[in-house]
């Protein structure tokens, strides 16, 4: 009997020239207006991904952590880009895995977001293994503690934010939301922050009405009622990556700037130990493995 973990998490195009493959693999086979696509390039090379991604660099560096924490073989499956999750998958049946752990690097669960991960992790095991796979863990101790840690003693009013999906999953029962103002609650409980908020970011332009408020709007609402500084707690995703890099490095600091507001973030958890240890700790108990104490 033996273990492997296949860590899966959204995926970013290598290079810039990866881009429009990459584009039409998250919309599924919708067309892609060329203003948006030319927009998302734009983007991406304001990050610097020309010939390799220094995103992509800190999925490696949590996987190699994991690894090494675990022992066990873990192996990185993107949902939207190489490697993919069937090749993560197929690796760790090369181990002779008996038993496969399945962690997305998303702490929180929704209809429209996990089980497309679980669905192409199941197609690649195709019943060769048993499958452990983690629906969500927003709320796990060592995950709130270490959010908790990045804003205990600020002055500033704390914004928590996650990527926005769209309305309709609401009217579906989705807990993503509840899920999100309940790790929100507990890290801000945990810190003593009084003065938090929480707001979405990152929507996309699909044409249909996505949760909100975003967190453009939602800094002008800030600002409106006397707030002066603000610290940003992304709390629906854990690295590095667009969405972080780009929408709140550069445009909610953009608007805020505009608003005379001052800005910050926390540091993302990345591949901090504490935070592999966390991780660690989420698969042994998904292998049913004693954790260290
Ligand atoms: O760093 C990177 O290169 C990738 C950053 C990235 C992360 C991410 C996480 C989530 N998304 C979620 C839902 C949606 C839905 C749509 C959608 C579209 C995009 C586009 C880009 C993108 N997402 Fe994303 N997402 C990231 C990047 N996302 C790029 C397309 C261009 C744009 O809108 O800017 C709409 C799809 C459609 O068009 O039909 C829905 C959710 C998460 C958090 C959970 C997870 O990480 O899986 C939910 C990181």
């Amino acid at each position: 009997m033996s273990d492997a973990v296949v860590l899966m998490a959204y995926g970013s195009p290598e290079r810039l020239v990866d881009v429009p493959a990459y584009y039409a693999d998250i919309r599924g086979g919708r067309p892609v207006a060329p203003e948006q696509l030319e927009d998302l390039v734009e983007r991406y090379r304001r990050l610097g991904i020309e010939e390799s991604s220094p995103l992509n660099a800190i999925t490696e560096q949590t996987r190699a952590a994991l690894e090494a924490e675990l022992a066990v073989p873990v192996f990185t499956g993107m949902k939207h880009w190489t490697p993919r999750i069937a090749d993560a998958t197929a690796a760790a049946l090369a181990t002779g895995a008996t038993t496969v752990a399945g962690l997305v690097l998303a702490p929180h669960y929704s209809a429209l977001s996990i089980p497309g991960y679980r669905a192409q992790l199941e197609q690649a095991l195709a019943g060769r293994a048993y499958l452990a796979f983690v629906e969500s863990w927003h709320d796990e101790p060592g995950f709130v503690e270490l959010l908790a840690s990045r804003i205990r003693g600020t002055d500033a009013h704390v914004v928590f934010t996650a990527h926005s999906l769209p309305a309709r999953i609401l009217d579906l029962g989705d807990p993503y939301q509840e899920q999100l103002l309940e790790t929100a609650e507990l890290v801000a409980r945990s810190a003593h922050v009084q003065a938090w908020s929480f707001s979405f970011q990152s929507e996309s332009p699909t044409g249909e009405p996505w949760l909100g408020p975003d967190i453009l709007d939602h800094l002008e609402a800030l600002r409106a009622t006397g707030a002066t500084d603000v610290l940003i707690c992304p709390i629906g995703f854990v690295s590095d990556h667009l969405e972080i890099r780009w929408d709140i490095d550069v445009e909610a600091r953009e608007k805020a700037a505009e608003l005379g507001l001052q800005l910050d973030r926390i540091e993302m958890p990345n591949a901090d130990p504490t935070f592999v240890r966390t991780l660690a700790h989420i698969v042994r108990r998904a292998l049913g493995v004693p954790s260290e104490p």
